[in-house]
């Protein structure tokens, strides 16, 4: 019973809505978009609503159904808030998802998350 109390004020702190100044990295946009259907693209991106840490934040780029990575070569923006990943090889038509997870800079939270689109 002893180690109830401190157990539960963490799980409160853990459940409290995140404060901005804590916020974390959440995706404002990508290209492709969401469920998107789009023409092979020459470059991927993902922007976030922070400053993120390249040391720390990585891309990939799959084809689930082929059990497949696409190679992609990664940079970052110069603001520090978009990930862009330029394909090695051409794109077939199919099912892709991004996978991401990004380290916020102000706070070095980790977020992670997949975007799914396809290429026509
Ligand atoms: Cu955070």
């Amino acid at each position: 019973m002893r180690k109830s109390l401190p157990f539960l004020a963490v799980t409160a702190l853990l459940l409290a809505p995140a404060a901005p100044a804590f916020a974390h990295a959440k995706v404002v946009s990508s290209n492709p978009a969401a469920n998107a259907a789009v023409a092979a693209p020459e470059r991927i991106s993902v922007t976030f609503s922070e400053k993120i840490v390249p040391a720390f934040s990585k891309m990939e780029v799959t084809m689930p159904a082929m059990n497949m990575g696409v190679p992609v070569k990664t940079a970052f923006s110069a603001d520090g808030k978009t990930m862009i990943a330029t394909p090695q090889a051409k794109f077939v038509s199919g099912a892709y998802v991004i996978k991401w997870s990004a380290a916020a800079a102000d706070d070095g939270h980790h977020t992670a998350g997949t975007i799914p689109f396809k290429i026509k």
